[in-house]
């Protein structure tokens, strides 16, 4: 055991691939560690760990050199997608199963697994991420779907899809379940607040215009006071996102590392 906390097991491919081994492996100094690159999807798991008040080591995985698709990332998560969360029992990756873990493991930000609460929670959690997320994907990657002479008309077929679901989303908010309300934050408004920056600010070669906060409301209201958290603050601090990161949203300016 080296250090205080035994570096996970499912890492050791990462140690015998001897490709970039000072970033990726070694004794963690926190029960966490979270490969990272900013304004990238690690930023949702970045604000819950933050939230949580859970300490945390973080890599960057750098975007410019693809480092996403090395072998040693890959080792951790084989779609060479961020994030990856290294926890005591080994790397967790996609970013709902890192929430979800997370808010049981800590309990806290979700309801609990028996609370009459959970199956709203779960039935949207999943929603945020097997289909918001993942049409959002098809936005922002639409070259990896389809042929890039026709990528332009599938954002175009995507974009109706996107506004559909964040109105159904809308309409959760304003029941203003406790998973779901400005009050209080859960991991799924982070989730959500996250994924509404991007759709302000990306593919930022593309039109933006289909994406107003204000025809959602209630979740205009939840971004509003997600934009002044202590959490969201330690992001802002960390991945140069601006002073009002969800509601009026800049691109990232980190001091290492690029979002795309
Ligand atoms: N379903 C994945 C999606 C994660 C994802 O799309 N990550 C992006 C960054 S925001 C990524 O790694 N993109 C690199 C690529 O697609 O090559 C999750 O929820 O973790």
């Amino acid at each position: 055991m080296r250090g205080k906390y035994a570096f996970p097991k499912g890492n050791v491919a990462i140690e015998a691939s001897g490709i970039r081994p000072a970033s990726y492996i070694g004794a963690m100094t926190a029960p966490y560690r979270l490969h990272y690159a900013p304004d990238n999807a690690s930023l949702v798991i970045r604000l819950v760990l933050e939230e949580m008040g859970l300490p945390f080591e973080t890599v960057l995985v750098d975007r410019r050199r693809n480092e996403q698709d090395s072998a040693a990332y890959r080792a951790l998560n084989p779609n060479g997608l961020i994030p990856v969360l290294d926890t005591p029992q080994g790397p967790i990756f996609e970013t709902a199963a890192i929430l979800l873990w997370l808010a049981d493991t800590h309990k806290q930000l979700a309801p609990a697994p028996n609370s009459p609460d959970r199956v709203a929670f779960l039935k949207w959690l999943f929603f945020a991420s097997n289909t918001l997320h993942a049409d959002l994907r098809i936005l922002f990657y639409a070259e990896k779907y389809i042929d890039p002479v026709q990528a332009e008309t599938l954002r175009e077929g995507i974009r109706p899809r996107l506004r559909q679901h964040l109105r159904v989303l809308d309409a959760e908010a304003q029941k203003a379940p406790d998973w779901l309300q400005a009050d209080t934050p859960s991991v799924l408004s982070f989730y959500l607040a996250c994924q509404m920056r991007w759709m302000a600010l990306y593919p930022a070669s593309a039109d933006r215009s289909w994406f107003q906060l204000r025809d959602t409301p209630h979740l205009q209201d939840i971004l509003t006071r997600l934009d002044s958290r202590p959490a969201t603050q330690a992001a802002i601090a960390a991945e140069g996102l601006g002073v009002t990161p969800f509601t009026s949203p800049r691109y990232a300016t980190p001091e290492e590392g690029s979002a795309t």
